[in-house]
This record gives C-alpha cells, sequence and structure tokens, in this order.
C-alpha cells in the first residue's frame, strides 16, 4: 500500500495554488510530507521575448489554442526528474468523467502530473500522442483546468493513509459503498421547533445502524438511482 502521493502541476497560473494547498486537509498532508506537489509555471518553457503559449486555432473559430511546444518540452522535463514516472493528464471537457474508482487508481500510480491548460483548449496532438490520459470533473464548463486539478490532488490526497483523522471514514463513505450519506445532525436536539429523529436519541445502536442504512437506501432511490444501478451491477 503506498503512504506517499507526488503531485506535478503544469500550468500558467500557479499562483491560482497558493491558499488551497496550504489550508485544511491538504495543507496538512503537506507539512506531514504525505504529500508533496510541485507546481510548475509553463511560461518556463516558452520561446521568445513574449514567452507565448498559444496562437489563433487553425481553421478559425473563436478564442487561443494552446501551442504544443512547450507543454511537450515541460512535459518532458518534469517527467524526468523526480525517482519514480508520473501518470500524465491532460484535464479536459472532452476527458473520461472523473470518480472515486479513478482516485484509488491515480493512487495507486504514486505520481501524477496534472496538465491544465487556458483558453480553447490545448492543440490535440498532446492528447493524442504525449498524455496518458484526458480527465474531466463533470459536465460544465470551466475557464480551465486548475480547478479541475486540485479536485483530483484533493479526492486522491484524503484516500491515502492518514491524511484523514479517521480511516474507517474513507472506506465507509458513499462513493466507496455505492450509496450516498445518510443524514447527519447534533445538538441542540430541538432547533426553531426541527426536531432530531427520535431513533437518534435513542442510544440504541442497532435500531440507529438500522435507521442509517434504510435512510441511505431511500435517499440513493429518490436522488442517485444510478448509484443503485451500479451495486446490483
Ligand atoms: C481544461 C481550457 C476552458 C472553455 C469550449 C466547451 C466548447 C475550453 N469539467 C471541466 N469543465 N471544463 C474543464 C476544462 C476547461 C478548460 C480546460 C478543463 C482548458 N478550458 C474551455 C470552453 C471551451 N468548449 C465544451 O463544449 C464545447 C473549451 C473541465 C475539466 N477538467
Amino acid at each position: 500500500m503506498l503512504t506517499q502521493m507526488r503531485f506535478d502541476i503544469l500550468t500558467i497560473f500557479p499562483d491560482y495554488f497558493g491558499a488551497p494547498l496550504s489550508c485544511g486537509l491538504l495543507g496538512k498532508a503537506i507539512a506531514a510530507g504525505k504529500v508533496s506537489v510541485g507546481v510548475h509555471d509553463l511560461r518556463g518553457w516558452a520561446e521568445g521575448p513574449h514567452r507565448q503559449v498559444d496562437d489563433t486555432p487553425y481553421g478559425g473559430g473563436p478564442g487561443m489554442v494552446m501551442k504544443p511546444e512547450p507543454i511537450w518540452k515541460a512535459i518532458d522535463a518534469i517527467r524526468q526528474d523526480g525517482g519514480t514516472r508520473p501518470l500524465v493528464v491532460l484535464l479536459s471537457p472532452q476527458g473520461d468523467v472523473f470518480e472515486h474508482r479513478r482516485a484509488r487508481a491515480y493512487l495507486e500510480s504514486g505520481r501524477l502530473l496534472l496538465i491544465c491548460g487556458r483558453y480553447e483548449g490545448v492543440d490535440h496532438r498532446i492528447a493524442e500522442h504525449v498524455v496518458d490520459e484526458t480527465l474531466s470533473i463533470g459536465d460544465y464548463v470551466l475557464a480551465g483546468g486548475e480547478a479541475a486539478a486540485l479536485v483530483v490532488i484533493e479526492a486522491v490526497a484524503r484516500l491515502l493513509p492518514g491524511v484523514v483523522g479517521n480511516p474507517a471514514s474513507v472506506d465507509e463513505e458513499s462513493f466507496a459503498t455505492g450509496l450516498l450519506d445518510y443524514p447527519q445532525y447534533t445538538r441542540p436536539p430541538e432547533f426553531r421547533g426541527w426536531r432530531v429523529p427520535d431513533t437518534l436519541l435513542s442510544g440504541d445502536h442497532a435500531q440507529i445502524d438500522a435507521w442509517r442504512r434504510a435512510q441511505a437506501k431511500a435517499l440513493t432511490q429518490r436522488k442517485r438511482p444510478d448509484l443503485l444501478e451500479r451495486i446490483r451491477g
């Protein structure tokens, strides 16, 4: 079982990653040496006085496309340094949709290089010939790959042993079990007339477990029947 994870990020906005990598669970995992992240400025591999990383699309159309040469040089340089060769992932609206199962596979790889485009995306030759896979975090359009890269890093890092406080919680959570979470409550027992379900106040743990299982199942049936289909196969 892997106990450490290395992430490399290629971006034209290295500053974007400051706060997210220093706060909360991820910040702690990095401080503890369980996770390491290298943020690489693509412009360092761009040519000319303007360090140009984009150009107009062949065939016309709106916006700009990221040039292949700086991205290829950067990937080649980043994957040479450090021990293990990374799995190279390009964030893109056209990618495979990110899910828990893939987060686990990324953890097993030990090292991930995340390529963040901007503008209208990256010259297709990079997706076809250079990267190992193309990934989307969902069916909506972002302004670039950076926010998606953070989503992937957070989802993978929390699967490392010791990153989440209680390790049992990682295996029991919804996308590991295939069910949505049961509803959670805390004090007070009554708030503005809204009461916590009596079962949870009963102290009867067999009854509480049964209630939670039933709630999780009913909620999944109502909101995500697709998840139940997948459990049944
Ligand atoms: C990487 C550039 C911006 C905006 C045009 C959009 C027309 C690219 N789940 C996810 N959503 N978006 C991304 C993502 C967005 C990116 C880049 C990832 C690099 N952009 C961009 C608009 C368009 N197309 C789709 O419909 C057709 C293209 C992402 C992830 N991961």
